[in-house]
């Protein structure tokens, strides 16, 4: 990629949700398809994203910190925010999510929810190595979008605290491009907004010169016959989510997807897991989230 960075298009969540349904989709759809990323200010509010901080930050010490290189020395990674933040479950589909989702992932028989991440980058912590998050698929060099990633910004994300740093339109760049910090521009926001990017998009965590923590609620969502990142029948297992949406189960990946595939048993639904008492119909046909 030659010359000036673009800049990440920002979008105004609050208007966005208050207009129509296509207008949301028109909006989320040019951003995404110019720069393979935006950020919505003001996706939800400051409320829900200190009420997730709260939430999660009974479970700080069970977080890895300085794990690898790459994971960061002085990040910590807290896992499962499903299970562990009510408030999280609350916006996991979030329309914003699921117009973003249903636009560059809707080629595919079904999409979901494929992992989340409370990332804390501490104070003194340096860059992360720019890559694109579809690596882990063995660097398969896909001839489409199978992944839409996020951030909720659950403080200000700023660039002096290590905001995400992406390279806006390298969604179209090859598998193995070498991408510089030059090229990059940070995704400031302020909390409770929502950074999303596709799968192909070269980011990374930025290098935190400052002297608080910026926190964040790291998302993806794969194409329905993709493993996903985290194994959800482990966190979120049968008996311990018979109380949740529909919605968000089928979202997580209680529901059968592409051609024959994530059927339970004897060719049954696998929310049948979930609800036994339920007489969900058998086979293999896919069953899409609603
Ligand atoms: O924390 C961030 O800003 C980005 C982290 C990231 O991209 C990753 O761990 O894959
Ligand atoms: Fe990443």
């Amino acid at each position: 990629m030659n010359g000036q960075p673009i800049e990440i298009p920002r979008l105004n969540g609050p208007s966005l949700l208050a207009g129509s349904k296509h207008k949301l989709q028109a909006a989320l759809a040019s951003a995404l398809d110019a720069a393979g990323c935006c950020v919505i200010e003001g996706a939800a509010s400051a409320q829900q994203m200190d009420a997730i901080g709260t939430e999660l930050a009974a479970f700080d010490d069970q977080g890895q910190i300085g794990a690898s290189d790459f994971e960061g020395h002085k990040t910590r990674r807290t896992g499962a925010p499903l299970p562990r933040s009510a408030t999280f479950r609350g916006i996991a589909t979030h329309p914003l999510v699921m117009a973003a989702g249903d636009h560059v992932l809707g080629h595919a028989t079904s999409w979901r929810f494929s992992a989340a991440e409370y990332i804390q980058i501490g104070p003194g912590e340096s860059a992360q190595r720019l890559h694109r998050d579809q690596w882990k698929y063995d660097m398969v060099d896909f001839d489409r979008e199978v992944e839409l990633n996020g951030m909720w910004a659950i403080t200000d994300f700023t660039e002096a605290n290590g905001a995400t740093r992406i390279v806006p339109g390298s969604h179209r760049l090859g598998n193995r491009e070498k991408l510089s910090p030059e090229q990059t521009v940070p995704a400031e926001m302020s909390k409770g907004s929502l950074l999303l990017y596709t799968g192909t998009v070269y980011h990374g965590g930025g290098a935190n010169n400052s002297s608080e923590w910026r926190a964040g609620l790291s998302l993806q969502h794969g194409v329905g016959w993709l493993t996903q990142s985290t194994n959800q029948f482990l966190e979120c297992p049968p008996a311990e989510v018979a109380d949740w949406s529909d919605e968000l189960l089928r979202f997580i990946g209680y529901a059968k997807t592409g051609n024959g595939l994530g059927y339970w048993r004897d060719s049954e639904d696998p929310l049948a897991a979930v609800h036994p008492d339920r007489d969900l119909p058998r086979g293999w046909a896919t069953v899409r989230p609603s």
